[in-house]
C-alpha cells in the first residue's frame, strides 16, 4: 500500500497517482484532530441525519453550509484542496461541491450499498480525511488500485443503457459477475486519524464493512462531481434547477 503514499507538498506526485492509480494516501496529513472529531460530532448531532445501514450519516449538500464550523470547512475550503481539484479536472472545476459525514459502528448482515465492490453512478473527485484510526477491521476504505480506468468506461457504457441514475449498473460482483473481479482483489486503505484519501470515484471501491460490534469509524469526505460525458454535465444542470434528485454521493 506505500505505493499509494505520497506527500502533502509533493502536488505533482498526487496527481501522477490521481491519474495512474485513481488513489493517493497522505498518512498524517494532520497531526492534531481533536477540534475536527469535536465539529464532526456536533455536526452529526445538529444536522438531518440520512438512513444509514451501517450507523449515522450526515449529506451537506453546499460545503457552505458548513462555514460555522471551522476547522471541517477549512479542511475542504483551501488553496491545496482546490489546486488539486483545478490540475486533476483540468480546470474544468476548482472547488469542492458537498460532502459527507459517516460514522460506522454497526455491523451488518447485507450491506448498506457503499458497502459492495462499486464505482459511483455520477463521477467525482473525493477528499476523505479520517476522524478516526482507521484498519481492515472497523470498515477500512477499500479499493482496487488502478481499477479507475476499467470503472470510467463501464460508467459510460451503464448511462448509455439507461437515463435514470437508480438504474445504472455499479457493483462489480453483481453486475459484472463476468469480470471475475471482486472482494479478493481489494486493499483495505488502512491509517491512523489525521489521514487524508483522495481517489476518483470510478475506482472500484466500498468501505463501511465492521467485522465486529466494538469497532467503530468516523470519516468526513468531500465530493466534486466530474462531468465527463455530456449527459452528466446536463445532468447536473437539471438537478440544480429541479432540485428533484439528491444524489447519493456515496455510491
Ligand atoms: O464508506 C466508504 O469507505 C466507501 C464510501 C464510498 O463508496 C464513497 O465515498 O464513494
Ligand atoms: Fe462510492
Amino acid at each position: 500500500m506505500s505505493d499509494l503514499f505520497s506527500d502533502k507538498n509533493d502536488i505533482e506526485g498526487i496527481l501522477l497517482l490521481l491519474r495512474e492509480k485513481g488513489i493517493a494516501v497522505l498518512p498524517n496529513y494532520i497531526t492534531n484532530v481533536s477540534k475536527i472529531e469535536k465539529e464532526a460530532r456536533e455536526v452529526l448531532k445538529n444536522f438531518k441525519q440520512n438512513s444509514y445501514l451501517f450507523g449515522e450519516a450526515v449529506q451537506i449538500n453546499r460545503l457552505s453550509l458548513l462555514k460555522t464550523y471551522k476547522e471541517l470547512y477549512n479542511l475542504f475550503d483551501n488553496h491545496w484542496v482546490n489546486n488539486i481539484i483545478s490540475q486533476y479536472t483540468n480546470n474544468q472545476r476548482s472547488k469542492v461541491d458537498g460532502a459527507y459525514i459517516t460514522y460506522e459502528y454497526k455491523k451488518t448482515d447485507t450491506p448498506e450499498r457503499n458497502g459492495y465492490l462499486h464505482f459511483d453512478r455520477d463521477r467525482t473527485i473525493k477528499f476523505m480525511f479520517y476522524i478516526t484510526d482507521v484498519y481492515k477491521n472497523n470498515g477500512a476504505f477499500s479499493c482496487i488500485p488502478g481499477s479507475h480506468s476499467l470503472g470510467n468506461k463501464l460508467r459510460k457504457e451503464a448511462w448509455h443503457k439507461t437515463k435514470k441514475y437508480a438504474s445504472v449498473k455499479n457493483r462489480i460482483e453483481i453486475d459484472y459477475p463476468d469480470l471475475a473481479i471482486g472482494q479478493k482483489d481489494v486493499i483495505p486503505i488502512e491509517g491512523t486519524r489525521g489521514t487524508m484519501v483522495i481517489f476518483d470515484s470510478d475506482i472500484f471501491h466500498c468501505g463501511g464493512n465492521l467485522e465486529d460490534d466494538k469497532s467503530q469509524r468516523l470519516i468526513f469526505r468531500s465530493h466534486t462531481s466530474i462531468y465527463d460525458t455530456q449527459h452528466s454535465y446536463i445532468r447536473n444542470i437539471n438537478n440544480f434547477f429541479t432540485k428533484l434528485i439528491s444524489r447519493n454521493h456515496l455510491y
